[in-house]
């Protein structure tokens, strides 16, 4: 199993669910500071240039973090990070659904690639302000799912994993500040000993 990944990007949710795991698996750097994910070597791997991408035993590679989230959480019952019956897994993919297509998508890339979405560079700080509100909307969406429960859904699973850095970014590079319910939630994450793993593998605090 190797795992393609960025630093501090949205592979961190995969990258912290292999580790939770704890079953061998490799890292391969893709350097965005080299525009990697448009190159050859990794077009061939992946045609989308994102990352995350697993490659599996098989050597065939699965893309789409909520896809390789269920898809690990289903081959590793063992892990727990999924919890049984169809009505608790619909209710984990709704989570992973909207973390990803909705407050990551739309929100932090208008964040993080203004020019993307922006017409003129004058338009840029419009579209981060829009980007903010829509993280903001977000984390306010997913904080009463989250209630007085330790992790979204009850027990510890594959959504908190990609909450995590929806809640990572906004704290450590968006500088949205976080509610208290959120920065407990942020702070039992942050002391889970495979966050701490990930993060130190990817040269984050
Ligand atoms: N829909 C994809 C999105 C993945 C994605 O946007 N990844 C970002 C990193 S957070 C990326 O690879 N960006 C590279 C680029 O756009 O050049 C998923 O859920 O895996």
């Amino acid at each position: 199993m190797k795992l393609y990944y960025s630093p501090n990007s949205c592979a961190m949710a995969v990258h912290i669910i292999l580790e939770e795991i704890g079953k061998p698996y490799e890292l391969a750097l893709v350097d965005f500071s080299q525009a990697a994910q448009y190159k050859p070597e990794y077009l061939a791997i992946s045609p989308k240039s994102k990352v995350p991408a697993l490659q599996r035993y098989d050597g065939s590679v699965l893309t789409e973090l909520p896809a390789i989230s269920w898809y690990l959480a289903k081959l590793y019952p063992e892990a727990g990070l999924l919890a049984e019956g169809i009505e608790a897994e619909v209710r984990t993919l709704e989570l992973l659904e909207y973390i990803t297509a909705t407050v990551h998508m739309r929100g932090y890339t208008r964040i993080f690639r203004p020019a993307t979405f922006a017409p003129t560079k004058d338009d840029e700080p419009t579209v981060i302000e829009t980007g903010r509100s829509m993280v903001i909307q977000g984390m306010n969406i997913l904080e009463p799912v989250l209630g007085d429960k330790d992790y979204l859904l009850g027990n510890y699973s594959i959504a908190d994993c990609a909450f995590f850095y929806i809640v990572y970014w906004a704290a450590r590079r968006a500088h949205i500040p976080l509610s208290a319910r959120l920065q407990a939630y942020f702070d039992r994450l942050m002391a889970r000993p495979a966050v701490q793993r990930m993060l130190a593998a990817e040269g984050l605090h």
